[in-house]
């Protein structure tokens, strides 16, 4: 093994005892360096992993298409190995750890043959900052040395820092070994066997057989968040599945406000808007990932865990995210979008008119009109934070930013109005527990499909969902707390057309300002049996092209379709059984009441 460049005796004894199961042919510490990218982008582009775009469209930057098999994150697949199984909870599939460790040491054994293993000492969130932590991705991927690169910061300072301390092991292996003479192929993976695994208790994750996104790259959901979950559970802080956002109202007062969203959902879009208000204006902090831990102050304060942007390429274009398009301009990953020409990336919507030619996603030549997509619907492009124009100044203060509202929201087409506040923080926990979502093609599997999804975590809570809306509600009793007030929001409300009610994007800076209003204690609400709500005046619409009609919609409280929800939260509240807790039942039949006597 080459010398390691630490003094860390857990993470050399790991690497070594690795690389004895995994027998790659060579060990490789990475060092984060920027000659370090270029070696393996042009590694990727010598194997076929990757191709160069043209240099003066897009530069610096790579293609990748993954095996038509490995295109998003995989949850049946994806698995919580507490001792106890009550402990993972109904809605994360379980494996008893012993055993698992079983399988995948009977899986990983040799599975770096032919391959090198990477070693990735990562930080989440800026190195040295109290609310950050350290992993150590172990990969054979070269993808996901350079995606790492961008979305955590990688290197020598991470190991400095970390010294001896205490780090989060993740294995990673595309889980397919090159036997002597055979052929590599463009995109390794194994089809019939993907783990994306993770021991809450022992804080370590193995994730073999698949090479993209969330699967692959550790830091991001195995570690950010269902690790990262189980650490915030026992030490009084939150690790969530939020956006960050910097809002600015014309006099210069400033609200951070985080955002738990589905995956694709618009956490990406939302996190960069371009304000359609005059002289408000929106700022990034992060656009997936936020870790929040209480300040002396006793308020929440957020850092985003990442460095980058891994966000859904279709349906990204100047119209809808002009900010998304000028981050990615240059020194970004695009996977599985297609390729014009000219050699720049293109996907569905990013211009108003098709190219007249493109190789779609699977590297095959496509016309407009063709009955299938060029780009692959969870397309992806990985891009550096730094490059987002709206980016805040602030986005990497160690110490985090104040988080004045947390807004709860997925895609509903009927019953959720475009905005309601919690009464207070009990009321706005219940309410995200109930969230719900048509389900995108972020994972695999049906799409549009609404199911629950509380706050955004369904994927990737690390323990017992029941046990982590405790730990929501614990939060809230913490002394002297200055505690975020809690909204729902839904942009996705649909006529009997199936057209969308509300225009969403920009327009959406209507919706913030009425939450940031109601943080400075200024906006007017209308107190309603699921919460309060903006009285028709409240929102501010000037120059919007809606009629009064479809703003009564957006703010009305449909009674009978609470009601048929309210049904169904009592089912699925069912399934945690005694591990529920009892404010949450209560909530619920607090709710019932106030629709009955609504009605
Ligand atoms: O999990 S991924 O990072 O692949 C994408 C997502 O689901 O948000
Ligand atoms: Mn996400």
């Amino acid at each position: 093994m080459e010398t390691a460049p630490t003094t860390n005796a857990r993470l050399i004894s790991w690497v070594q005892e690795m690389e004895l199961l995994c027998s790659p042919d060579r060990v490789y510490w990475c060092d984060g360096s920027p000659a370090e990218y270029q070696a393996m982008a042009e590694l990727m582009v010598s194997t076929g992993t990757a191709e160069w775009l043209d240099e003066t469209i897009r530069p610096n930057s790579l293609l990748s298409r993954s095996d038509p098999a490995d295109v998003a994150r995989v949850e049946d697949r994806t698995f919580i190995c507490s001792t106890n199984e009550i402990d993972a909870g109904p809605t994360n599939n379980w494996a008893d750890p012993v055993e698992m460790k079983k399988t995948l040491t009977e899986l990983f054994d040799g599975a770096m043959q032919g391959r090198t293993l990477y070693v990735i000492p990562f930080s989440m969130g800026p190195i040295g900052s109290p609310i950050a932590y350290t992993g150590v991705q172990i990969t054979d991927s070269p993808y996901v040395v350079v995606s790492m690169h961008i979305m955590t910061r990688v290197g020598q300072e991470v190991l400095d820092t970390l010294a001896d301390g205490d780090f989060v092991p993740c294995l990673h292996s595309v889980g397919m070994p090159l036997e002597p003479g055979t052929d590599d192929v463009p995109w390794p993976s194994n089809n019939d066997d993907k783990y994306i695994v993770q021991f809450p208790e022992t804080r370590e994750i193995w994730s073999f057989g698949s090479g993209y996104g969330g699967n692959a790259l550790l830091g991001k959901k195995c570690f950010a968040l269902r690790i990262a979950s189980v650490m915030a559970r026992d030490e009084g802080w939150l690790a969530e599945h939020m956006l960050i956002l910097k809002l600015t109202s014309p006099e210069g007062t400033v609200h951070y406000i985080a955002g738990a969203f589905p995956s694709a959902c618009g956490k990406t879009n939302l996190a960069m808007m371009e304000p359609t208000i005059e002289d408000w204006r929106v700022e990034t902090v992060g656009d997936d990932i936020a870790w929040m831990k209480f300040g002396d102050d006793g308020r929440l304060h957020a850092i985003n865990p990442e460095a980058g942007f891994f966000g859904v390429a279709p349906g990204t274009s100047m119209e809808s995210n002009p900010n998304a398009m000028l981050t990615l301009r240059e020194n970004s990953i695009f996977t599985n979008c297609a390729r014009t020409v000219e050699g720049d990336v293109w996907w569905e919507d990013m211009t108003p008119e098709e190219p007249a030619t493109l190789t779609d996603w699977h590297g095959q030549e496509w016309a407009p009109r063709a009955t299938t997509a060029a780009a692959h619907p969870n397309a992806r492009f990985t891009s550096p934070a730094s490059q987002c124009p709206v980016i805040a100044p602030e986005w990497e203060d160690p110490a985090g930013v104040p988080i004045s509202a947390i807004l709860f929201g997925g895609r509903r087409s009927n019953v959720v109005p475009l905005v309601h506040e919690a009464r207070d923080w009990e009321h706005g926990v219940f309410i995200g527990s109930i969230m719900s979502s048509e389900s995108t093609a972020a994972a695999t599997g049906a799409v549009g499909v609404v199911r629950r999804d509380p706050m955004a975590m369904l994927p990737f809570c690390g323990y017992n969902m029941a046990d982590y809306w405790n730990h929501w509600l614990e939060t809230g009793h913490r002394k002297d707390a200055q505690l975020p007030r809690i909204f729902y929001v839904n942009w996705f409300r649909k006529d009997e057309d199936g057209q969308f009610v509300w225009p969403g994007f920009g327009e959406n800076s209507r919706v913030l300002k009425w939450v940031f209003e109601r943080c400075e204690g200024t906006a007017q609400a209308r107190e309603t049996a699921i919460g309060h709500v903006p009285p028709a005046d409240a929102l501010d619409i000037a120059g919007l092209d809606i009629s009064a009609e479809a703003i009564k919609e957006l703010t009305e409280i449909d009674r009978a379709g609470w009601l048929a929800e309210s049904n169904d939260m009592r089912s699925y509240y069912e399934q945690f059984g005694d591990r529920l807790p009892a404010a949450l039942t209560d909530q619920l039949d607090e709710l019932r009441k106030r629709l009955a006597d609504a009605g």
